[in-house]
């Protein structure tokens, strides 16, 4: 199906407003644990933000807001007061450190920050490295300074800005193969668009389904997952800010939640726990983030009786591509392109190859790339057409089948860690004179971060040193991007220019 969108378009008008204007406001939107809003209680809030934003904090449309919380009600009405008076959401994983915030803060030219008081330390600090970022607020506590003491003052009322349907209204960040986080950049259309193609043909949701799920917010697949998706059919969400497979387990049980988001990793976990799960409410479980194994479906489908839908999406595309309705499913292929998105195996050239060969994947459709200042849009995008970094192959019947990243991004339990990043975090501690970083094959996470170290002379090669480095990992950038396996070498494999050989550290 073609997508057509009007010139003037606001997602928030679409997905928000619309359902109170057409009598549905009283209908329950968010839940969280103690609290239960409805669509009118998430536009009232959304609002007095949005006036908050504007009168106080002089936000101008095409200003960038940083946002910051864990999976909570707060953070959505703020989501939503930026995209109503006209501003660009970037939303932040919570477990950023102040170096790799001041980075995205660079790059995205953020002016405001909005921010839960749990996470204030690491977003003082970051003030602090940068001039750019000049108002900020923070919320979900109490006291004069607070968001919710200046929404008490503002008015519940707010007139959308009439943005235009290709203005910008987000920024997804990804964790890049180099290491520098890249911005992708979203329109109001795009938010749509992925509203209009995979949830009607894949997931077939209701207004009385109740989604839950795990992945962050600041992650476009929890976004779409949690958010975009329920509220665009009129259903509800419920958000847990810390969402483990028991705490989930819990929450689905709590909330008579009828639809999961999650990942490989956290369904694997939550198969042990089939007796209680057959007697929830579950319908719908949602696999994404990383390759669904055969064995990971087959064992969801023996513990609940539910088939598990995968889909692969990307930062990139804002959401799933390629995906399958349950009844579809092939073990080990991630389905089919979703109605309307094109999706073709490639050569290096770009040439199509023949069925069962395996290529690069690339996909077309109302949603696509566009790099916010980096010169690798050129090689993501090519006439047209999303090169993902992925390699693929497509079988005879057109079902596509994941085989691994083309590029040296690791995937460890659904969160993408750049071995670069890994490496340059290592290098800063005094001990380590050089390393290099990879993902090795993990059965509980799908891989794991490895690094090969050689430290400087007169350096202890003991489980003291390991932990060490591992901790300084964890002070110096997330903490889920340190090295579970350390190993000293006294070299590393090089070319005669200097540039290090990693596939020769995966055959070791
Ligand atoms: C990998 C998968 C095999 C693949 C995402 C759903 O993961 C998302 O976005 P990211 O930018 O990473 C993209 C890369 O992750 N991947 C994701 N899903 C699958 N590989 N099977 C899958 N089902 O390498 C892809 O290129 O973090 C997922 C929705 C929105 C998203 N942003």
């Amino acid at each position: 199906p073609e997508l057509q969108f009007p010139e003037r378009l606001n997602c928030a008008t679409e997905l928000l407003d619309k359902h109170v204007a057409a009598g549905h406001g009283d209908r329950v939107c968010i839940r969280a644990p103690g609290l239960t809003w409805t669509y009118a209680d998430l536009r009232d809030k959304a609002n007095r933000i949005a006036n908050v934003l504007v009168q106080d904090m002089g936000l101008v449309p095409g200003n960038r807001v940083l946002l910051r919380a864990p999976n909570n009600p707060m953070l959505v009405a703020c989501w939503f007061a930026v995209m109503k008076a006209g501003g660009i959401a970037v939303a932040t994983m919570p477990l950023l450190r102040a170096k790799e915030l001041k980075a995205i803060v660079d790059i995205g030219q953020v002016s405001h920050a909005l921010c839960d008081a749990s996470l204030a330390e690491e977003m003082r600090l970051t003030a602090l490295e940068t001039p750019l970022l000049r108002h900020l607020r923070h919320f979900n506590y109490e006291g004069p300074d607070s968001l919710e003491a200046a929404m008490e003052r503002a008015s519940p009322y707010f007139d959308n800005l009439d943005t235009a349907s290709d203005d910008t209204c987000l920024l997804g960040f990804t964790s890049g193969t180099t290491g520098v986080p890249k911005a992708t950049m979203h329109f109001h259309r795009d938010v749509m668009a992925i509203c209009h193609c995979w949830p009607p043909h894949v997931l077939k949701p209701t207004a009385d389904d109740v989604f839950i799920g795990s992945p962050p917010l600041a992650f476009t697949f929890g976004l779409g997952g949690l958010v975009l998706f329920p509220m665009s059919v009129g259903a509800s969400t419920v958000l847990l800010e810390k969402a483990s497979p028991p705490q989930l387990l819990d929450g689905i049980k709590e909330f008579h939640a009828t639809v999961l988001f999650t990942a490989p990793t956290s369904y694997r976990t939550l198969a042990a726990r089939g007796i209680e799960l057959k007697r929830t409410h579950l319908r719908k479980c949602v696999s994404a983030g990383e390759a669904l194994p055969a064995s990971t479906r087959a064992l969801w489908k023996e513990a609940t009786g539910i088939e598990l839908i995968d889909g692969i999406g990307a930062t990139e595309m804002l959401h799933i591509f390629i995906s399958h309705t349950e009844d579809k499913a092939r073990p080990g292929a991630t389905g089919k392109p979703v109605p309307g998105y094109q999706a073709k195996v490639v050569d290096d050239d770009g040439n199509e190859v023949p069925p069962d060969t395996v290529g690069k994947l690339a996909v077309k459709g109302p949603t696509g790339c566009r790099y916010l200042a980096d010169e690798r849009q050129k090689t993501y995008v090519k006439n047209g057409w999303n090169v993902t970094g992925d390699a693929y192959l497509m079988d005879a019947d057109g079902y596509f089948f994941y085989q691994a990243r083309t590029d040296d991004m690791i995937i460890s339990s659904g969160y993408n860690i750049a071995a670069p990043e890994v490496e340059d975090a290592l290098m800063l501690h005094p001990a380590v004179a050089e390393c290099a970083v990879i993902g090795v094959p993990d059965e509980e996470r799908g891989q794991i971060v490895k690094a090969f170290v050689v430290l400087r002379p007169g350096q202890e090669q003991d489980a003291a040193m390991v932990k060490t480095l591992q901790d300084f990992v964890k002070q110096t950038v997330a903490p889920y991007k340190y090295p579970r396996a350390v190993e000293f070498v006294d070299k590393l494999p090089r070319t005669q220019t200097g540039k290090l050989q990693r596939f020769k550290l995966h055959e070791a």
